[in-house]
């Protein structure tokens, strides 16, 4: 298990999920806090240079652990289930370059509100929207090697796929072996009935993980009860990427910091127990 941080560009918009924004200055403060990953939050895949990308990654011996599309969402109302099929056509454009970028930093493309509002459609006319744009996606992005995945979203955000186990049924039609899931701590907290015990469940289709508080504040700072999370993930054998997804309060650096401070020492656990278990080789997440 490896710790990441979500890191925007600096023009992103003010509603945008992130603790950092400003690649070129974050990048190095977060992995002088000891992470060693950071979630590039994208509008469009020409924010990052990859060249320039790719020196900063290995001065600061960082990794990218995903992109994160939340403001192709809030930007442009762009949506997988938009009812119009050319604003549908800009999306699938619009991730497919995205998944290019994916190809060499990362691997893991999410899919977070940019999945749409119910609006007019029934869950089951958004279901099929959503499939037929997923599966397209996925298809692209198997020839990549990336893997999309969706992320449950609470409801006071989004009307459709808030719980994980929604996000498991529709994974399930999906039927992509690279379509997978990305639970958030946070969001399950509202939504779901339990948060260990229901990762636990559908580990299979886990693939990486958001973490923030009850508050959205750093863990630790709110009342979630992260030993239980761990030691769930644990039994379920889950080695994939935590990342920190966490509102820049008191302000990014502090936010940052508490969450790093908190999370690092469990994570440092976490891995000695799976290799007291023997359990260190055997996932290849990373
Ligand atoms: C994004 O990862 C998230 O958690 C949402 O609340 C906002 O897109
Ligand atoms: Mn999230």
């Amino acid at each position: 298990m490896k710790l990441s941080i979500a890191i925007a560009d600096t023009n992103a918009l003010p509603n945008t999920f992130v603790v950092y924004r400003g690649f070129k200055s974050c990048i190095p403060k977060a992995a002088k806090l000891g992470y060693e990953g950071v979630e590039l939050a994208l509008k469009r895949a020409d924010e990052i240079n990859p060249q320039q990308l790719q020196t900063l990654l290995a001065e600061h011996q960082m990794t990218v652990s995903c992109i994160s599309t939340g403001q192709v969402y809030a930007a442009d109302n762009l949506l997988f289930i938009h009812e119009n099929e050319a604003k549908r056509n800009e999306v699938k454009h619009i991730f497919r370059e995205l998944i290019d970028l994916a190809g060499q930093f990362g691997q893991i493309v999410n899919i977070g509100r940019v999945r749409g509002h119910l609006n007019n459609h029934t869950i089951s006319e958004a279901e099929d929207l959503f499939v037929d744009v997923a599966q397209d996606l996925c298809d692209y992005a198997l020839t990549r090697e990336v893997t999309l995945v969706l992320e449950p979203v609470n409801r006071y955000e989004i009307d459709f796929i808030n719980s994980v186990e929604e996000g498991v049924a529709l994974i399930k039609k999906v039927n992509r072996s690279n379509m997978k899931l990305m639970p958030d701590v946070f969001h399950m907290n509202i939504e779901d009935r339990t948060i260990g015990t229901e990762l636990a469940r559908h580990i299979d289709f886990i693939q990486y993980i958001h973490f923030a508080d009850s508050n959205r504040l750093a863990p630790g700072q709110g009342h979630l009860d992260f030993s239980d999370i761990f030691d769930c993930l644990f039994k379920a054998e889950y080695d994939g990427w935590i990342s920190t997804e966490i509102l820049p309060i008191p302000d990014p650096d502090t936010a940052a910091r508490q969450a790093a401070e908190f999370l690092l020492p469990l994570i440092k656990m976490y891995n000695q127990r799976r290799e007291d278990a023997g359990l260190v080789f055997k996932d290849a997440h990373f």
